[in-house]
Formats: structure tokens, C-alpha cells, sequence
């Protein structure tokens, strides 16, 4: 089956060889070596940062592209409100068109891939097909590839995917270090057939098509099929001083502090936290009736500015060697550097752009969504659970934004159904992920906005089915937390990175029927939160309910809910006049 398609897509693409990629070191240093002739890669100085590169993208292709990004499902109302979507008949011939040559005077890599430890059953296979040597290397950090996963996915289903950068090289032509072509985007999905076609971007989640494409857009519609949930969360382990461990998923928007989340180092004595996975959770029931989740990822692709020893000294850890870096800042010596990063600037920095830099200039010096990636195994507290075929039990679903006022700190929902209102009623500010403007808010239903594969009002729905599936003491309890609220300065109430533990213990300890709480209009409230040894907080302001804020915020809600007319489900409307009602 593999063999066919891929021949058919190198009769289409047409490109001078064909390369099936085998995963192994020898090929991933081959090709990276190739690409530092190419000027595509610098390497940096080994004794600072062994086997690691730095790299910048054309300037144009630095984040997710979501005007040019399509769900093309049979008939348009499958997709949504909030996908484009266009018939998949003229999309494919499109397609045909666009691809066509679209390869001539490139390598086309074939990435067998696994999403998922390779022995789960809960993992499934994929097949990228792509002419960047850039998106080989990532994918090889990011997931599992090359011999091992085409071995086991002989005879399984697969999700196929391909990916050109969209710049065919005339006889002669020279390359340039970053091909892309930012006139003529398209990353489209066929949710019917499961498949992925992308087209002009290198970067990131519209190029390494395991991600986004495939873990989240193509999966969440095979969820909704088959009765299990892709979730846009991470996925960390928590035990406290007595040895007591429960496992935590949450979900924020990108940029929006996953990774910090997930790797963070505790300032509470005694508890400890260790990471699953940074961005993407594949949950359903389990045998004893409880939610598992497993990361279908193998790394992480993490934002570099903000990353230090002190706000997430394990991922500093973790980057410490095998790190590709890009549209990071390149220090003299050979090594990166962004800002937020630990220390004084150095002096004579290449900037993201590959040209020197000059702190006058009133820019950042590492481009705001610049990005490592690098294996998970490298994680210093990477769990040993992680790998668990069946994945692990989830206590507790957090959902969270960037909110700079009204929503409170941290609150617990009354049920199921009042957790999964919260899911859908998320709001952020914008950040640098994706491609527009920055800090503006925005309706963002489970931090799924860009990713959901269907109908989002037909995935409420799927999330409410999900909490009929077991019994409700078996189901994990929901949150909702916001660490960017602000004072009238401007200035962040709460300290948020470490200090953030103190929220998850007030969590653990409500999963475990201790942590006390009273009723308000929106939700469970802490009673008091360990703020032992932390300096001044103002704990008041960030744990009340302003309910002139929160009418405004229902005003708000129910004119976008709007939006999924006949398809929001009822029970999301009664949360809403319900909250109404509390207010
Ligand atoms: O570029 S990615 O989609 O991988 C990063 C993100 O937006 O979460
Ligand atoms: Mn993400």
C-alpha cells in the first residue's frame, strides 16, 4: 500500500531522487552535515552545545499559518465555523496541480513515522513524504521514525502526508537556505481520508505534519469515531511528600506556558512533578473505567525566549546537546541565546534574521517564536511512565489562557458537564505562534481553536458523550486556571513558573477529596491556597469572582456561542443561562 502511494506521489512530485529514511544516526548526521554545506545549518561549538545546530527561517515563514490552513471534509458544516474549509473534489485537483514538478531537483524523503510509544496499542502510524531535509531531522526528534515504525505498521492502517516547501530548482538553480514559498500556502486536511497535503512552509506545525496535521486535526475526527479524545494538552505526573503520585493533563493555548508547565521544578518541599508530554494528550477509558492518556509525541519543539535556569531550568537541561535551535539569536562563541534567557547579552549576536545585531534597534534578537527541538528522553525528569503502552491515568484536566483580569487564579467545576462549559468558554490573547497580531483576546473552546478536525460544536458534543462513558467518580475532575492576571499597573499578580505547584497541590489535594474549597457563581473556589514562604501575594485579588466582570464575560460567551447555531450542544447553552443565573 505504502510502496504504491509513494510511488504515485514521486510520479507527481517529481523529484531527482527518492530517499526512504531509516531512522538511524549515521543518515540524521549525513543529512545534517549536508545542510550546514548548504548554509542552512550552523553547527554549534561542540564543547558548549555537542551535536547541535543553529538555524534561521525565511523571514516570512516563522509560525502556524491559520488563514491558509484547511479542514476539507465532505460537506462544509462538518467543518465548522471556525476551520476553512473548501470541497474536497476541487481541493484535490488543486492539489494535483499545485504538486505537480513541485519536487524537480530535490531529495523527496519518506518519513515512516509512529505517533505514540511504539508498542502501544493506542499509537498509530503515519507516512511523510516531504523534499526538506530540515523537516526529516525535526520529525526525528518529534516522533518515532524511520525502521522500527515502518516494520510494525506493515499491514496497519497509516495516515499519509505530504509536504513540499513548494520551490521546484530549475537545472542549475541555486538553493537558498530556507526554501519556502510564502505567496502560496496551503496546509490541508482530508478528514474523510484521513490524509494531509501541505505545501510552502517549512516551519514548524504546518511542515512536521505528525504534529498538528496528524495528532490533532486528522485525530481528533478519528476520536470523535471512535469514542476516544486528541487532546492539545500536556500531560505531567505529580507526587506528593508522601509519596503519592496522580497524573494531570492541561490545556493552553500556544506559547501560553505548556512546557513550563510540564517540566516545572516545585518551590513546595517534598513534591516533585515529572513530564509525559508538553503539547498533545490521546486519552480514552481504560478497562477499571478510568481516562489514560499517552503523548503520541517522541520531543519537544518548545519556545525558546523566556526559557532560563530560572523559569524552566529543566528544559535548559534538556537542551543542552542533540538540540536543533531555530530563528534563535547566535552568540560569537557559536552557541544561542534569546531573550529572557539567563544573564547579560552577549556581545556581537547574530540576530533570527542571520544578520548582526544591535541592541539599539528596539528588536528582539531571537524572532518571539523561535523554537528548540530536541528528544524527550533528554528531559531530565522525563517520566518513567511516559513509554507505559497503556498510558497513564488522568486525575485532574486543567483548561487555561492568557487572561489579564476576570478569571480567577484557579477554580474547580462542579461536574462534567459545567468542566467541559469551561473547556468550550476559554479566551487568550494571542501570541507569536501564529502568524497575526499579538495580545489580542480571542475565544480559544479547549485551546482546540485551530486544531479541531470537525464541526467544533459536533466536538462539545463529543466531550459530553465522553463523560457518559464511565461513572462520575471515575471521570477527572476539571479546572480552569489563569496565571497572567494583572493589577491596574500592568504588573502579574501571581509569580506563576514554580510558585505554580502551589495551584497543582490545592489540585492534587481536591482529586484526593482534602483540598477545601466553597461553592461560588462559577465554580469551586479555594479556601486558601500554601503560600508558605512566598512573598507578598495578593490572594484576594486573585481568587475573587468580580461579577459585573463575569456578567460581561456571559454577555461575551453567548454572542459567540452564536456562532455554532443548531450544533451547540443544549447542555452548553443551560451551563451558560445556568452561570447567568448564579451571577
Ligand atoms: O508550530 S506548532 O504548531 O508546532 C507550535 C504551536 O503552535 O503549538
Ligand atoms: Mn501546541
Amino acid at each position: 500500500m505504502m510502496k504504491s502511494w509513494v510511488e504515485k506521489i514521486s510520479a507527481l512530485c517529481l523529484p531527482a531522487r527518492v530517499h526512504v529514511c531509516d531512522g538511524s544516526e549515521e543518515e540524521a548526521a549525513t543529512i545534517a552535515s549536508e545542510m550546514v554545506e548548504r548554509g542552512t545549518f550552523v553547527p554549534l561549538e561542540a564543547k558548549k552545545r555537542p551535536h547541535s545546530f543553529w538555524c534561521h527561517s525565511h523571514p516570512d515563514d516563522v509560525a502556524r499559518v491559520e488563514e491558509n490552513t484547511f479542514i476539507c471534509s465532505k460537506k462544509k458544516e462538518d467543518a465548522g465555523p471556525t476551520n476553512n474549509w473548501k470541497d474536497p473534489t476541487e481541493m484535490y485537483a488543486m492539489l494535483q496541480t499545485l504538486f505537480h514538478g513541485c519536487m524537480t531537483g530535490r531529495t523527496m524523503y519518506v518519513i515512516p513515522y509512529c505517533m505514540g510509544p511504539l508498542s502501544s496499542p493506542l499509537a498509530r502510524f503515519g507516512v511523510e513524504i516531504t523534499d526538506s531535509p530540515y523537516v526529516v531531522l525535526n520529525m526525528r526528534l518529534m516522533t518515532r521514525m524511520g525502521n522500527e515504525a515502518l516494520k510494525l505498521m506493515q499491514g496497519k492502517p497509516f495516515v499519509p502526508g505530504v509536504h513540499s516547501v513548494g520551490m521546484p530548482l530549475k537545472e542549475g538553480q541555486k538553493d537558498s537556505p530556507w526554501p519556502c514559498n510564502p505567496g502560496n500556502r496551503w496546509i490541508v486536511h482530508f478528514p474523510g481520508e484521513r490524509s494531509i497535503w501541505s505545501y510552502g512552509s517549512g516551519y514548524g506545525g504546518n511542515a512536521l505534519l505528525g504534529k498538528k496535521c496528524f495528532s490533532l486535526r486528522i485525530a481528533s475526527a478519528i476520536g470523535r469515531d471512535e469514542g476516544w479524545l486528541a487532546e492539545h494538552m500536556l500531560i505531567l505526573g505529580i507526587t506528593n511528600p508522601q509519596g503519592e503520585k496522580k497524573y494531570i493533563a492541561a490545556a493552553f493555548p500556544s506559547a501560553c506556558g505548556k512546557t513550563n508547565l510540564a517540566m516545572l521544578t516545585p518551590t513546595i518541599p517534598g513534591w516533585k512533578i515529572e513530564t509525559v508530554g508538553d503539547d498533545i494528550a490521546w486519552m480514552r477509558f481504560g478497562a477499571d473505567g478510568r481516562l489514560y492518556a499517552i503523548n503520541p509525541e517522541a520531543g519537544y519543539f518548545g519556545v525558546a525566549p523566556g526559557t532560563s535556569m530560572k523559569t524552566n531550568p529543566n528544559a535548559m537541561r534538556t537542551i543542552a546537546k542533540n538540540t536543533i535551535f531555530t530563528n534563535v539569536a547566535l552568540t560569537k562563541d557559536k552557541d544561542v541565546w534569546w531573550e529572557g534567557m539567563d544573564g547579560s547579552f552577549p556581545e556581537g549576536l547574530t540576530s533570527w534574521l542571520g544578520t548582526p545585531w544591535d541592541k539599539g534597534a528596539g528588536k528582539p534578537a531571537a524572532h518571539p517564536n523561535s523554537r528548540f527541538t530536541v528528544s524527550s528522553r533528554q528531559c531530565p525528569i522525563y517520566d518513567k511512565t511516559a513509554e507505559a503502552p497503556e498510558g497513564v491515568p488522568i486525575s485532574a484536566i486543567i483548561f487555561g489562557g492568557r487572561r489579564s483580569s476576570t478569571l480567577p487564579l484557579v477554580f474547580e467545576s462542579f461536574d462534567w458537564a459545567h468542566g467541559v462549559f469551561l473547556g468550550a468558554s476559554v479566551s487568550s490573547e494571542t501570541t507569536a505562534a501564529a502568524k497575526g497580531e499579538v495580545g489580542k483576546l480571542r475565544h480559544d473552546p479547549f485551546a482546540m481553536l485551530p486544531f479541531c478536525g470537525y464541526h467544533m460544536g459536533d466536538y462539545f458534543a463529543h466531550w459530553l458523550e465522553m463523560g457518559k462513558k464511565t461513572a462520575p467518580d471515575k471521570l477527572p475532575r476539571i479546572y480552569h486556571v489563569n496565571w497572567f492576571l494583572k493589577d491596574a499597573n500592568g504588573k502579574f499578580l501571581w509569580p506563576g513558573f514554580g510558585e505554580n505547584a502551589r495551584v497543582l497541590q490545592w489540585i492534587f489535594e481536591r482529586t484526593s477529596q482534602r483540598g477545601s474549597a466553597h461553592k461560588t457563581a462559577i465554580g469551586y473556589l479555594p479556601d486558601a491556597l500554601n503560600v508558605q514562604g512566598l512573598e507578598s501575594v495578593n490572594l484576594k485579588t486573585l481568587l475573587t469572582v468580580d461579577r459585573d466582570a463575569w456578567r460581561k464575560e456571559c454577555e461575551e460567551l453567548s454572542e459567540y456561542f452564536q456562532l455554532f447555531g443548531e450544533k451547540l450542544p443544549k447542555v452548553i447553552a443551560e451551563q451558560l443561562d445556568a452561570l447567568r443565573e448564579r451571577l
